[in-house]
């Protein structure tokens, strides 16, 4: 008697989920790390970034895809720096992780730039989609004219930048002062260090 007054209800359930089967919207894509691509953009001295505010940006962009290569839009991201030594940090309104939404071919592009790094230092650059590491450029550094990244160049900035000095004439000075990447410190170097010079980042 029971069983028999389930029936119905049972046979209802049955055809409602049949039916929510059938009108089920694909199922969402999810990018794919074998078959999406991710690139960081070269810097004028290879893995070597300089930042003031008038030069230096690094662009981290891809292209998400499924497992079968159809591209993903629509789906968020973030690119996160890790910090491995010194003083390098999000100079002012800048941060050191950026969030995106692919487009529609599944292509995406987060641009950093000088107030998104101040100071110097190593780091790691990381692609984040859905908590999961996706792709990681390792082995990368990056320098600025607020060499400890307090905001504005002041005297402690020379303080630093005076230490990275060569010890003896026409030995290499610290990478952090060779700003335009030629192995050695001159007049050009501090031309560049000089652009962040009264800019309050
Ligand atoms: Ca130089």
């Amino acid at each position: 008697m029971r069983s028999s007054s389930l029936r119905p209800v049972a046979g209802l359930f049955a055809g409602l989920v049949l039916s929510a089967l059938v009108a089920a919207p694909a199922v969402a894509q999810v990018p794919d790390p074998g078959t999406s691509s991710f690139a960081l953009s070269p810097s004028a001295c290879g893995a070597h970034y300089v930042f003031t505010p008038v030069m230096g940006t690094m662009i981290v962009s891809g292209t998400l895809r499924d497992v079968d290569g159809v591209a993903v839009g629509g789906h968020p991201l973030s690119v996160e720096i890790r910090v491995l030594s010194h003083t390098l940090a999000p100079c002012g309104f800048g941060s050191h992780s950026k969030s995106a939404v692919s487009h529609n071919d599944g292509s995406f592009s987060i641009v950093f730039d000088w107030r998104d790094m101040a100071g110097y230092g190593d780091f790691d650059v990381e692609v984040v989609i859905n908590g999961i590491p996706y792709a990681l450029f390792a082995g990368h550094r990056s320098t600025s004219p607020d060499l400890d990244a307090s905001g504005q160049v002041g005297v402690i900035d020379v303080g630093i930048l005076a230490s990275g000095l060569p010890p003896v004439p026409g030995a290499p000075p610290a990478w952090y002062i060779d700003y335009n990447c030629d192995g050695r410190f001159d007049v050009l170097d501090f031309a560049i260090f000089a652009q962040g010079i009264g800019v309050i980042c």
